[in-house]
């Protein structure tokens, strides 16, 4: 495997154990279930996801070019009206490593007040900070406040995750097509609930179907305490998510996302319901 990529991978599986709580038991929990297979414990994961402003400093290319330097390449894209954000989706000739899912919020559809805490927190940035190959897992490049918190958080829960985490991966996802068992998402989320962690019921714990070629579901982010310039807060984090890919006509796995199904994943970080 890519050394580079590699790298920056494993650098944004520990600093993304940090931020879940619940991700080491979750993938000992598969880990366990997998290892009398082929799959030999392993748990394969299917994509990361990150998130950002769409400011010329941070956007969706800028935060893709540590992925597309080593040969990862443009998939589908996303729109979501309704949230302001709009997503690609990157992956490697290499099947073995993880997609990519990067979204991006449209600032410029944001309240003038909201533009305006955004981008003085994206000027904080050290110039030239966005070039390191770690940037992707580097955290949170300003510092913040718990008011600015506030107010993003009152129009945009994005924004305002955005603000407090930075630059990291939100997610990792549990390749359901590569456990032995269980086998299917129904009984996968049941095994979840059994044991006690909290599931995004946006829509229903199962998001997407076999017709859309992808089934997902994911875990809630738990809130961690997270330092701000005037105290501490306990916000959500990150959280797990859990998918199955359908074959396309042409007998492979589909590798796309679902624009429907991905609109309630984002839910998970959520501090309120929607
Ligand atoms: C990404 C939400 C979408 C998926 O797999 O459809 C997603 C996010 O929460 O940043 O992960
Ligand atoms: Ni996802």
């Amino acid at each position: 495997m890519d050394n580079t990529i590699h790298t920056l991978l494993q650098a944004m599986w520990e600093d993304y154990l940090e931020l879940a709580p619940d991700a080491r038991s979750i993938h000992d929990l598969f880990a366990a279930s997998n290892s009398s297979s082929s799959n030999n414990g392993t748990v394969v994961n299917d994509h990361i996801a990150l998130r950002t402003y769409n400011l010329p400093e941070v956007n969706l290319a800028v935060i893709a070019h540590a992925f597309t330097d080593n040969g990862y390449v443009e998939g589908g894209e996303y729109e979501f009206p309704a949230r302001k954000l709009f997503a690609r989706h990157f992956q490697h000739p290499n099947p073995e490593l993880p997609k990519v899912f990067i979204s991006e919020l449209l600032v410029e559809e944001l309240s003038e007040q909201a533009q305006k805490h955004i981008t003085s927190l994206v000027n904080q940035i050290t110039p030239g900070a966005t070039q390191s190959p770690l940037f992707s897992c580097s955290g949170r490049p300003w510092q913040l406040d718990t008011r600015t918190y506030d107010e993003l958080l009152a129009e945009s829960e994005y924004a305002a995750w955005v603000a407090a985490f930075g630059y990291r991966a939100n997610h990792f996802t549990v390749s359901i097509n590569h456990l032995s068992e269980p086998d299917n998402i129904v009984d996968l989320n049941n095994l979840l609930q059994k044991h006690g962690y909290i599931l995004n019921d946006t829509g229903g714990l199962v998001k997407g179907s076999p017709d859309v070629l992808l089934e997902q579901s994911s875990t809630m982010a738990k809130k961690i305490t997270v330092d701000f310039t005037d105290g501490r807060r306990e916000i959500p984090g990150c959280f797990y998510e859990f998918a199955k890919r359908y074959p396309t006509s042409d007998g492979t796995l589909y590798q796309g996302f679902v624009a429907a199904s991905a609109d309630k994943i984002f839910t998970s970080t959520h501090t309120k319901a929607e």
